[in-house]
């Protein structure tokens, strides 16, 4: 195995977060649905296909480097929310926990002197960029139209044509 025994088990551990991540967002996605709003709905889809992505990204790196993939129970998600713009604030918050992670990760490659799983991590650094800053674009809308139905739908149907 290329990567130290540390290394693999807190990739194992970042598999785990990644699979919560998707489960959080299709539950997100679910309890838009449920209150009709479709674009919301379809945006929280595809960013749980996005983070189940993530998590094989690390799947696939563990077996490229000789490493063992171990899988965990994942955490059962909240099932609903106040708010569009509380559903919207607790992915955000969720992504900054996955930033830390993410910061941590790189801070045990480095500490290690394990170039190449430093450069696999380059990538989820740069995303984790996207992703708080997309979250923090939304929750920033939401905010601004507050409890105006008007603005709500054109938001919806926005986020509908991701
Ligand atoms: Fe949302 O980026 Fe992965 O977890």
């Amino acid at each position: 195995m290329m990567i130290s025994e540390k290394m693999q088990s807190t990739l194992n551990d970042q598999i785990n977060e990644e699979l919560f991540s998707s489960y959080l967002y299709l539950s997100m996605s679910a309890w838009f649905q449920s209150i009709n709003y479709k674009g919301f709905a379809g945006w929280m889809k595809k960013q749980s296909t996005e983070e189940y992505e993530h998590a094989m990204k690390i799947y696939d790196y563990l077996h490229e480097v000789g490493a063992d993939v171990s899988l965990d129970a994942i955490k059962k998600p909240q099932a609903s929310w106040k708010s569009p713009l509380d559903a919207f604030k607790d992915a955000l918050k969720h992504e900054k926990h996955i930033t830390e992670c993410i910061n941590k990760l790189a801070d045990l490659a480095v500490e290690e002197k394990d170039h190449a799983t430093n450069i696999f991590l380059h990538w989820f650094v740069t995303e984790q960029v996207e992703e708080v800053g997309n979250a923090t674009d939304i929750v920033e809308k939401l905010k601004m139209i507050g409890d105006n139905p008007a603005g709500l739908f054109m938001l919806d149907g926005q986020l509908g044509h991701r």
